[in-house]
């Protein structure tokens, strides 16, 4: 056993945290998380224009904790790994969860056509619901066109409240960008369909699904969808939209009824949570057995062969050899990753609380080769810290 001292900044002192762990940092066999790495992309995603960033790692139940920057900028509040933020496409792993668990209950089939649960058809009686659930459908991204400004495209539709319908009718505007089942092109509206699906089949909304087949029983209590609601409630991270004129400054972007994504990308949640989630997915406790593997089951969606798409669930092989799976999340303000081992015993989810910025998005996913690969030995160490702080040990919660 090794035992390591680590200081932790608490309001304004600091306490010694004392940290027992086995010599072995992980019984996947990986090396510790390295935090001192994570801080460093943080603040280098600082430096690119992020107001603040967070990760947490939990790894045996040890949880390593590293924060950057402010929570908010108008109050100069920090950032903390407990605040709750909005997780954009993470949520399709939780619409991916609650149509698994519909084809397991024999409600819904996976290669069935999509046409034969919907309430309007689409355009092409092929896609079948394993083509939406693997962005294999064609079906244009309505968000492209949305978007293509970006703030103006925010403020026209972060008060809106939009029917699945509407949004799939956007969609279908427009031609089919492949035949059904040849190529892989991440839409949205694959997931957009998917929530009506869900709704038409069980006439139960979706956030009832989230709630009782997964919030619930995992006691996800950071977790919600609040659709149409604008409001995050608790503890939680203010988002800030860059303008494309990256002179002009940062748009508070809190605050949208996320209902241009909603079942592709509105549930709010924070890293603890996702963390947990995610570990519980992988591990069968969410899907179990064949359908586990049929979501898990990944093809290349890359050039190099490292970042992969299942269904609803996206795999990174990292340097270290280790294929992590989990979704990435971009919605207006916010950047996360959240990802887990094969096994669910290491999971970390990184939020940086910009978007629209490149830049930033691609340092933060560095944080996934420190978490889960390490790069440097772990030392015994007292670090005194100020403009971040870590905490290792989770009987040191700050939230
Ligand atoms: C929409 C535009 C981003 C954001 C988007 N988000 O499609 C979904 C998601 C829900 O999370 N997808 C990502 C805006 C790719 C994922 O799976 O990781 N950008 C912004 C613009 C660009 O407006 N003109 O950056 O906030």
């Amino acid at each position: 056993m090794r035992i390591r001292y680590v200081s932790v900044a608490l309001v304004g002192a600091s306490i010694a945290a004392l940290a027992v762990t086995p010599a072995t940092a992980s019984a996947t066999g990986l090396p510790a998380p390295d935090t001192d790495a994570i801080r460093t992309v943080q603040e280098a995603a600082l430096s690119q224009g992020a107001p603040g960033a967070l990760t947490r790692v939990d790894d045996h139940g040890t949880s390593y904790r590293v924060v950057s920057g402010k929570a908010d900028t108008a109050a100069q509040t920090r950032m903390d790994t407990g605040r709750r933020f909005r997780t954009g496409s993470v949520s399709k792993t939780f619409t991916s969860v609650v149509v698994l668990q519909l084809v397991a209950e024999g409600r819904i089939e996976l290669d069935a056509p999509a046409n034969e649960y919907l309430p309007e058809p689409l355009p092409d009686h092929t896609i079948t619901v394993r083509h939406l659930l693997s962005h294999r459908s064609g079906l244009y991204d309505f968000s492209n066109d949305m978007f293509y400004q970006t703030v103006p495209g925010f403020e026209a539709v972060r008060n809106r409240v939009f029917s699945y319908q509407e949004l799939i009718d956007l969609s279908t505007a427009r031609p089919l960008t492949n035949t059904p089942g040849a190529a892989y092109s991440y839409s949205n509206t694959n997931f957009v369909v998917l929530g009506q699906l869900i709704e038409q089949v069980t006439g139960v909304p979706l956030g009832t699904h989230y709630q009782e087949r997964i919030f619930t029983p995992l006691n996800l209590r950071n977790t919600s969808y609040v659709h149409p609601r604008a409001a995050i409630s608790g503890s939680y991270a203010r988002g800030y939209l860059r303008p494309d004129d990256a002179t002009l400054p940062l748009v508070d972007s809190t605050e949208q009824t996320v209902s241009w994504a909603q079942s592709a990308g509105a549930v709010i949640s924070n890293a603890e949570d996702l963390n947990r989630y995610m570990s519980a997915l992988v591990q069968g406790r969410l899907v179990k057995g064949d359908l586990l593997e049929e979501m898990m089951r990944m093809v290349p969606v890359n050039a190099d062969g490292s970042q992969f798409y299942g269904l609803g669930l996206r795999a990174r092989k990292l340097s270290c050899g280790v294929t992590v799976y989990g979704h990435t999340g971009t919605m207006q303000g916010y950047y996360t990753y959240a990802f887990t081992t094969p096994d669910g015993e290491r999971s970390m989810t990184s939020m940086a609380n910009t978007s629209n910025n490149g830049s930033v998005n691609t340092t933060l996913g560095a944080t996934l080769e420190a978490s889960f690969c390490g790069s440097t030995p772990v030392t015994t160490s007292t670090k005194h810290v100020s403009t971040f702080y870590e905490e290792i040990a989770p009987g040191v919660a700050r939230h």
